[in-house]
């Protein structure tokens, strides 16, 4: 497969397939792939990118190397009030809230491809993720309480949307780790492959999507997060709907009668059963 770098980072790697897939590399192995603040701004920046591009229809995830997806926060740059830019600034924050719901609300599939380890934040990433893809290696796990952190957010609620309260809480209160047929095994990942046949089954995936209505798709990801997202999720997918409204004749009566200064005649249209 041969990827052509489409913006320079520092933290991260974004490349295009050239057929449809971006895809947003995590790229600091030294640390398996932890994020600091700048990272986390980094993937922000590369979502928007991949969001905005027409030509892109799904987006892959990863991090670099086969070491890891990604071990979550640096916790090298933790600071009393969150994560410092700079690993110095007096006042810190936690950027990766803003980059879950981002991933969420993005209206186009997010296709997580995790070799070794996904942990802590790491492990996050990819339960929101919309699909994952995990090669036999992958290790999955949450470390919050050993590092005396926690995602009580979609890290917690999304997680028990695909393993069920017990198993969720199993996951957060334990802080074990979890191989990739013991994921596989309860719903946390969608198919495990050999390590070296992850990137090809992951891109094969993307490809069957691109095939697809990407309006569709939009559809389908906005209706699964419409419940668990609340009035949020429910503003998304009302949006959505409302694309298409626009693009109707119905709509556009609306509009060209406003225009028009006139009344608008909607008679010939349907009253839908
Ligand atoms: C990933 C693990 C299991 C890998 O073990 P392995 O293969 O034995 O390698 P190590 O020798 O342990 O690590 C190699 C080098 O990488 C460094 N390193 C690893 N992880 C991190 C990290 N997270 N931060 C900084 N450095 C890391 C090691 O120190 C080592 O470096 P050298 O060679 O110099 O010694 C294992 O490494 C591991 O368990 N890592 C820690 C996992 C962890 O606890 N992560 C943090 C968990 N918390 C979060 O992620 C919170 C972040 C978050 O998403 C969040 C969500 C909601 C609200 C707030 C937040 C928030 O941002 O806090």
């Amino acid at each position: 497969m041969t990827w052509t770098s489409a913006a320079d980072y520092e933290d991260i790697r974004y490349e295009l397939s050239g057929d449809g897939i971006a895809k947003i590399t995590i790229d600091r192995p030294e640390v398996r792939n932890a994020f600091r603040p700048e990272t986390v701004i980094e993937l922000s920046d590369a979502f928007e990118r991949a969001r905005e591009d027409t030509s892109v229809g799904a987006i892959i995830l990863t991090g670099e190397g086969d070491k890891a997806f990604c071990s979550g926060g640096d916790q090298r740059v933790r600071g009393e009030s969150g994560y410092r830019v700079g690993g110095n600034a007096v006042v810190g924050r936690f950027h990766v809230t803003d980059l879950h719901v981002q991933i969420r609300r993005l209206p186009k599939p997010v296709v997580a491809m995790v070799r070794g380890f996904a942990i802590g934040g790491g492990h996050v990433l990819h339960v929101i993720c919309d699909l994952t893809i995990a090669a036999d290696n992958a290790r999955f796990g949450q470390t919050g309480p050993r590092v005396g952190s926690w995602d009580g957010g979609f890290g917690a609620s999304v997680l028990r949307d695909l393993v069920g309260t017990k198993k969720a809480k199993e996951i957060w209160l334990l802080c074990r780790q979890y191989d990739a047929a013991e994921a596989l095994e309860m719903g946390l990942v969608n198919a495990v492959v050999p390590l070296a046949e992850v990137e090809e089954t992951t891109v094969r995936w993307c490809r069957e999507m691109l095939a697809l209505s990407p309006f569709a798709l939009r559809l389908v990801k906005s209706s699964f997060n419409a419940q668990e997202d609340g009035y949020a999720g429910i503003q998304q997918l009302a949006h959505d709907t409302n694309l298409l409204l626009y693009g109707s004749d119905e709509a556009r009566e609306g509009r060209t009668a406003f225009l028009e200064k006139r009344q608008p005649d909607f008679s010939r249209f349907p009253r839908r059963p």
